[in-house]
């Protein structure tokens, strides 16, 4: 192994509420989102826990038995699928003596690494400092301890009051630019509104492949790539359906446990899927956890606010279940899904006429009813 490489254990929970199994997948996840920051998993560790140590989170005893792992190994980093509070990390790092990180500090840093716009990466800062800023708390109250005196603001608070205020003040400065960068689409995006063309959004899983299918779809040329959150900023292409034009979206993938504070800053990120009129929801059909990805999928168009809005499954790489278009047909008649389907592979351009056929009646209902967007 290259000694460069940062050798990481990894650590779950598995609450009361939970299987061993969700712990486990939810942790190959990780490894791959630690694989994405140039870190390599070297094992993991499930830890059954009716609930979490406040102050530690897995508890003392198991903290030392991490420990002698951790010395045992030379491992590098200790990494919780969980949410860290500061002094969490403080109080793990302090007996631990490495790195210590939780899910979220991984997920920013793979976003903040494949962020290339402006306001992607102004949208990832504005989340990671409202994912630190509650959590100054508390790292004052110990600091001003050690000043000894009462009623008075010890050097720590002082720090603290400081650093909470540059935090505030750069957030405020961050919603500033993004609404200056907003402003700019908006005139392209109330033109798309305005008109009378259907608009589909394509949402899922990172690495489903949302952007191969919008290459697929628009001819626009898209970053499409096998690594997990490739697309960062939404795309909007067109394309035109029996002469009539429609506005494709593509936008940021999805994980399991996206650290809150992200969905909400991306929100407007994925504002051209919040007012789009069908959603297409991507799932690569290949992946043996599909059935979890559509979940989570749903759950995040739930938090969007957006579920009832026509949804169609868009079942992708179907080429690496089955060998031949042939054996396509037959394969479609023995699956069964409560929802309205298709089977499609971007990448052999399998079906994408049967998509587009889906999505027909809709064209036709949206010019009816004459859509006009205020
Ligand atoms: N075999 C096969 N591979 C595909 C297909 N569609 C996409 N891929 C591959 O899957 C990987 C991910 O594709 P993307 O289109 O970048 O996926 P995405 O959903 O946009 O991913 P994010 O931007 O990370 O959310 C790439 O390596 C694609 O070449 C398909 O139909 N069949
Ligand atoms: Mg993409």
């Amino acid at each position: 192994m290259n000694i460069n490489i940062p050798k990481a254990i990894l650590v779950g929970l598995q609450l009361r509420h939970q299987t061993k199994e969700e712990t486990l997948e939810s942790l190959e996840e990780l490894e791959g989102l630690i694989d994405a920051i140039d870190g390599k998993s070297i094992g993991y560790l499930v830890k059954k826990k009716d609930i979490k140590d406040p102050s530690n989170l897995v508890g003392s005893a198991y903290l030392n038995l991490i420990r002698e792992l951790v010395e045992g190994t030379e491992a590098n980093w200790v990494v919780f699928d969980e949410f860290l509070t500061p002094s969490q990390v403080r109080n793990i790092e302090a007996v631990l003596n490495v790195k210590v990180l939780d899910r979220a500090n991984v997920v920013f840093e793979i976003f903040m690494r494949r962020a290339k716009t402006e306001e992607a990466k102004l949208q990832i800062e504005l989340a990671k400092l409202t994912y630190e800023l509650p959590r100054l708390y508390g790292f004052g109250e110990k600091l001003s301890r050690q000043s000894g005196k009462m009623g008075t603001k010890g050097p720590g608070e002082q720090m603290l009051e400081i650093k909470r205020r540059t935090i505030q003040k750069r957030i405020h400065k961050i919603r500033q630019e993004i609404d200056q960068i907003k402003k700019q689409h908006k005139e392209q995006r109330k033109n798309r509104l305005k008109s009378n063309y259907l608009k589909v959004a394509l949402l899922g899983y990172t690495n489903a492949g949302k952007s191969s299918l919008m290459k697929v779809l628009t001819k626009k040329d898209v970053f499409v790539n096998d690594m997990l959150f490739a697309t960062l900023d939404t795309k909007v292409g067109s394309k035109f359906v029996e002469n009539q034009k429609i506005f494709i979206t593509d936008t940021v993938g999805f994980i399991s446990k996206l650290p809150p504070e992200l969905v909400e800053s991306f929100k407007t990120t994925l504002e051209e899927a919040i007012l789009s009129d069908i959603i297409f929801l991507v799932v690569d059909i290949s992946d043996k956890k599909w059935t979890q990805k559509v979940s989570t999928t749903e759950q995040i168009i739930q938090s969007l606010g957006i579920q009832d809005k026509p949804i169609l499954y868009v079942f992708n790489k179907i080429d690496k279940i089955i060998r031949t278009k042939e054996e396509l047909e037959a394969f479609e008649k023995e699956f069964l899904f409560e929802h309205p389907f298709v089977l499609v592979s971007a990448q052999k351009e399998w079906n994408i006429d049967k998509l587009i056929h889906k999505i027909r009646p809709y064209i036709t209902a949206h010019q009816d009813i004459g859509f006009v967007y205020a």
